[in-house]
């Protein structure tokens, strides 16, 4: 198992609830869409620091891929007798429905942290990014780089289900309209695998002469554009805006790679849903949905967004 960042816990690992059968008041269970991801590191790390601070136990499981087929066994695997509250980013809107709707019949609360089933009559409290202004502000950014160039913008999503990503691809559509010098080429999958993202790239360009911008809707879909991009000598040629905020995005910020960044707040997304776990297991009021906020990252706001950079 990986140690995180922020030195507590582990990444992968794993637990078995069996033998807590009556101290399991105090537990947390964490379940993040993928392991070993900045963004979903800097959530557990918020997580795990609330966690301490309120005296609660937290205990991360991460499945390999962004996969529902993996991630419902980890969701299985709490077990008939899971932690007091199951904080988890749902891999798919659909598919996690049956396992998480489960964990919360044999007695756990459920808190969505970053995506969200689409049955919103399952979970507690959900803790997001707003993934719709996200995409949005994101469209606003290719229109004030274009300058009022004319030419075609492609938008790379993760995968059909993923809430957050097809939100953040929806707004920008959306918003992309208001601005008739941009052109959409469509929305392509990536399966949130890097090497799609590159290959996507690789095609556009071949097919969309006119490619002005590309909107990477995740870190992983924008660590691939670059790498298209690159391939093809075509940094800074096409404006590639990015989310998230990964080491390497930074990165690529500083080397043109990318001209904006929307960056998300995962560890306060982390911190909040351990704050609405505790809250709903104590009897406290819980609000039902909460909004964390985002920053528009470019090259020379950089410095002063440092502390939005996620953790590795
Ligand atoms: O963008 C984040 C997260 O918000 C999304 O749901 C999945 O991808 C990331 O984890 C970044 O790779």
């Amino acid at each position: 198992a990986l140690l995180t960042a922020c030195g507590g816990g582990t990444v992968g690992g794993s637990s078995s609830g069996d033998s807590a059968a009556k101290t399991n008041n105090k537990k947390l269970s964490l379940i993040p869409g993928v392991q070993a991801e900045p963004f979903y590191i800097s959530m557990q790390c918020g997580a795990e620091a609330e966690a301490k601070k309120a005296g609660y136990e937290i205990t991360t499981q991460a499945p390999q891929k962004f996969d529902a087929a993996m991630q419902t066994q980890l969701v299985n695997a709490l077990g008939s007798n899971p932690p007091a509250a199951l904080l988890i980013a749902p891999t798919d809107a659909q598919a996690m429905l049956a396992p998480i709707q489960q964990v919360k019949t044999r007695g756990a609360k459920v808190i969505e942290v970053d995506t969200a089933l689409k049955d919103t009559s399952v979970a507690e409290s959900s803790i997001s990014s707003d993934n719709a202004e996200g995409g949005k502000l994101a469209a606003k950014t290719m229109s004030e780089l274009a300058a009022g160039k004319t030419g075609s913008v492609l938008v790379l999503d993760t995968i059909a289900g993923t809430s957050t990503t097809n939100t953040r691809a929806k707004g920008f559509e959306d918003e992309l309209k208001n601005y008739p010098n941009l052109k959409s080429a469509g929305v392509q999958f990536t399966q949130n695998e890097p090497d799609q993202a590159a290959s996507k790239v690789t095609a556009a360009l071949a097919s969309t002469p006119d490619l002005i911008g590309i909107f990477a809707t995740n870190l992983n879909t924008g660590e691939g554009a670059a790498t298209g991009l690159r391939n093809a000598g075509k940094i800074g040629a096409v404006n590639l805006i990015g989310f998230d905020a990964s080491p390497s995005e930074i990165e690529g910020l500083k080397k043109g790679e990318y001209q904006g960044l929307i960056a998300q707040d995962p560890a306060a997304i982390g911190q909040q849903g351990v704050q609405q776990a505790i809250a709903a297991l104590e009897g406290k009021p819980v609000t039902r949905n909460l909004t964390a906020s985002l920053h528009s990252i470019t090259r020379a706001n950089m410095d002063a967004n440092a502390q939005y950079f996620y953790k590795q």
